[in-house]
C-alpha cells in the first residue's frame, strides 16, 4: 500500500493482474533479438511493437515472430528518438535492451507512461538514476524489473534453495564476479557495441562497470532489502595491462596507449547490515576463463559455481578434513534441491535457450507474475541497490578504496519487507 503521500512500497507490490502482456521491445541488437525469440515462445505474450535505430535489426526480428508463427510487429527505427513513439502505444511492458546510458531514461519515461519497465543491466549508473528509478516506480505504481538473467541459472536456483533450508547454516560470506575476456568485442568498430559504446564506458570511467551478474543471486540469498541491506564498501582497481597488451598483439595499436583506461580488476567489498560480507570482482580484460566465481559460505557449509559446481556441507561426526562433495553427493543434492521453477520449466528453457535456459526462465518468470498480478521476484529496490556498485565503486576507488556508504533505497522498509516469493513458488 501506500506509505506515504504518492509513494508505495514496491517491495511486495502486486499490479492489477493482466490476461495477455502487451510487450514493446526497445533494442533489437546482440540482447534483443534474442529477448524476442524468448517471448515469441511465451503464452499470453503479445509482441506489439519493435525499436532499433538499424532497419536490419528490426527486420531480423521480424523474421523470427514470422517463425515463431506471430503477427509482424509495428515497427520503429531510424532514430534517436524515435523509441518515444513505441513507448506510447497501448502496452503493458517496455523491455528494454539498449546501451547502459539510455536505461533509465527508457524505463522512467515508461513508467510515467503508464507502462511497466524491464530493463537490461545495469538499471542505473548513477546514483541520480538509482534514485529516479526508485521514486518513479513509487509515484507511478509501475514496476520496474532489471533483467539480471544469473538469478534463474541452474545453481544459483539451487543453491537458494539450499540457503533457505537453512543447509548452508548461517550465511557469513559470499563472492560473486563478471569475468569475461571481452577485449575483441570492445575494440570491435564495425559489429561490436553500437558507436563502441562500451569501450567509451571502460575508458572514462575505473570501477566495477558490471556489478550486477554477480551480485544479484548472493544478494536474493542474503535477502538483500528484505531483512537485510548493502551498508557500506570499499574498492581498489589494479593498475591496467591486459587490455593494451591484447590491443598490441592484435595490430589495433590506438587502443594500447590509453591514459585512463580502466585497471584490469577491480575488486570490491560490501558489507551487509546482518555482518556479512560480499567479494565482488569485475574484469572484461583478462584472458582467463569466464567466471561469476558465485560462492555462497554460511556457518555450515560453502558452495562455489566456478570453474565447476562445488558444495561442502558439514554434517557433525569427527571429520577433521573437509573435502568438496563427490558426483554422487553432488547428484543427491540436484535431485533434492533443484529449483521447482526449473523442474518445471527447464526442459522448454534449454530448448528455447539464452545462456543456456536462464533467460527463459526469467522472461517466463516475468510474464507469470504480471499475468498474476504478483510482485516481481526483482523490484526496483533491487534494481537500485545491485547497479549503486557501479557509481559507488568508483567513487571508492578515486578516493584511494576508503569507504563509501550505500543509500538505503528502501527508506526503512528493508527491516520489514516480506521475504523473496520466489523462493517457495508454485509455478
Ligand atoms: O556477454 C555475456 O553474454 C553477458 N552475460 C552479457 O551481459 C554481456 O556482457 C555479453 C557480452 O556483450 C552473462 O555473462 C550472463
Amino acid at each position: 500500500g501506500l506509505f506515504g503521500k504518492g509513494r508505495r512500497n514496491m517491495c511486495g507490490y502486486g499490479a492489477l493482474p493482466l490476461e495477455k502482456v502487451r510487450v514493446g521491445i526497445i533494442g533489437v541488437g546482440s540482447r534483443g533479438k534474442g529477448a524476442v525469440k524468448r517471448l515469441a515462445n511465451i503464452q499470453d505474450v503479445e509482441i506489439v511493437a519493435l525499436c532499433d535505430l538499424g532497419e536490419a535489426e528490426v527486420n531480423l526480428s521480424q523474421q523470427t515472430l514470422e517463425k515463431a508463427g506471430r503477427p509482424a510487429a509495428k515497427a520503429y527505427f531510424g532514430s534517436e528518438e524515435i523509441w518515444k513513439e513505441l513507448v506510447a502505444l497501448d502496452l503493458d511492458l517496455v523491455y528494454i535492451a539498449t546501451p547502459w546510458r539510455w536505461h533509465t531514461p527508457m524505463a522512467v519515461h515508461a513508467m510515467k507512461n503508464g507502462k511497466h519497465a524491464a530493463t537490461e543491466v545495469p538499471a542505473a549508473t548513477t546514483l541520480d538514476e538509482c534514485w529516479e528509478l526508485v521514486e518513479t516506480s513509487e509515484k507511478t505504481g509501475k514496476h520496474c524489473m532489471m533483467l539480471e538473467n544469473t538469478c534463474y541459472d541452474f545453481f544459483e536456483m539451487q543453491t537458494l534453495n539450499m540457503v533457505r533450508q537453512g543447509l548452508f547454516g548461517e550465511l557469513t560470506h559470499a563472492e560473486g564476479a563478471y569475468i569475461h575476456a571481452l577485449c575483441h568485442l570492445i575494440t570491435n568498430e564495425k559489429n561490436g557495441y553500437q558507436g563502441q559504446w562500451r569501450f567509451n564506458q571502460n575508458n572514462t570511467k575505473n570501477g566495477n562497470l558490471y556489478p550486477t551478474h554477480g551480485l544479484g543471486p548472493i544478494s536474493q540469498c542474503m535477502e538483500i532489502n528484505r531483512g537485510n541491506r548493502f551498508s557500506h564498501l570499499v574498492s581498489m582497481s589494479s593498475q591496467e595491462a591486459a587490455f593494451s597488451e591484447w590491443s598490441r598483439a592484435h595490430g589495433k595499436d590506438k587502443y594500447a596507449n590509453l591514459e585512463h583506461y580502466r585497471g584490469d580488476m577491480n575488486t570490491t567489498t560490501i558489507k551487509c547490515a546482518r555482518g556479512e560480507t560480499i567479494m565482488l570482482q569485475h574484469d572484461v580484460s583478462t584472458p582467463r576463463p569466464y567466471s561469476r566465481i558465485h560462492l555462497l559460505q554460511g556457518s555450515k557449509g560453502v558452495a562455489r559455481k566456478y570453474p565447476e559446481p562445488r558444495i561442502f556441507i558439514d554434517r557433525g561426526g569427527k571429520a577433521k578434513r573437509h573435502p568438496w562433495f563427490n558426483e554422487d553427493q553432488m547428484k543427491e543434492l540436484e535431485e533434492k534441491y533443484e529449483h521447482p521453477l526449473c523442474r518445471t520449466m527447464g526442459e522448454i528453457a534449454r530448448k528455447v535457450g539464452g545462456h543456456g535456459g536462464m533467460d527463459f526462465i526469467m522472461d517466463y518468470r516475468l510474464i507469470y507474475c504480471l499475468k498474476h498480478g504478483m510482485s516481481l521476484d526483482q523490484d526496483v529496490y533491487d534494481a537500485a541497490a545491485w547497479s549503486s556498485i557501479f557509481p559507488l565503486s568508483i567513487d571508492s576507488v578515486a578516493k584511494n578504496g576508503r569507504t563509501v556508504d550505500v543509500p538505503d533505497f528502501t527508506r526503512g522498509n528493508w527491516k520489514s519487507n516480506a521475504p523473496l516469493g520466489i523462493v517457495n513458488v508454485d509455478p
